[in-house]
């Protein structure tokens, strides 16, 4: 069982397509422990986008994620890191497969829609970011045998 951090970036938000992102992680068996509607600061944006300080699209990173509220999610399930990242598909849209998240919904490298994090480490890190001062709701293995086992 792992989980990760999925953010639905601005222009997910502007264009009315939240809802149709997070079902597409809800159904596949991804299950939501997480969730949160905020407007990141600055300075989250910096420290979430950190490992990209220096690239020539970081500024044009930072201000868009901070262009409207955004969800984050904190998502868990088998595998939960790369099942999410094959549902949103490759970070360029035009390269994404049809089916993903990206590969449907976008064409933008700068505006693809969705975040989720690459792997154990940057996920515990950005769970930490976004849902630091608590918030998760694990659910109960007696609730989720029905549907998950
Ligand atoms: P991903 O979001 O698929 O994990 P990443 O971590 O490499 O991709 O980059 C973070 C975001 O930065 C990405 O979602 C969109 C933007 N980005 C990456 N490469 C870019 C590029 N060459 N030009 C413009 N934006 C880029
Ligand atoms: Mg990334």
């Amino acid at each position: 069982m792992e989980r990760t951090l999925i953010l639905v970036k601005p222009d997910a938000m502007q264009r009315g397509l939240a809802g149709e992102i997070l079902s597409r992680f809800e159904r596949r068996g991804l299950r939501i422990i997480g969730l949160r509607l905020l407007q990141v600061d600055d300075a989250l944006a910096k420290r979430h986008y950190g490992m990209h300080e220096g690239k020539p699209f970081f500024d044009g990173l930072v201000s868009y994620i901070c262009a409207s509220p955004i969800i984050a999610a904190v998502l868990e399930g088998t595998n939960a890191i790369n099942a999410a990242r094959q549902t949103m598909g490759a970070t360029n849209p035009v390269q994404a497969a049809p089916g993903t998240i990206r590969g449907d919904l976008g064409i933008e490298i700068g505006r693809n829609l969705v975040h989720g994090s690459d792997a154990p480490e940057s996920a515990e890190r950005e769970i930490g970011l976004f849902f630091g001062d608590g918030g998760l709701a694990p659910w109960e293995r007696s609730i989720d045998r029905w549907v998950f086992e």
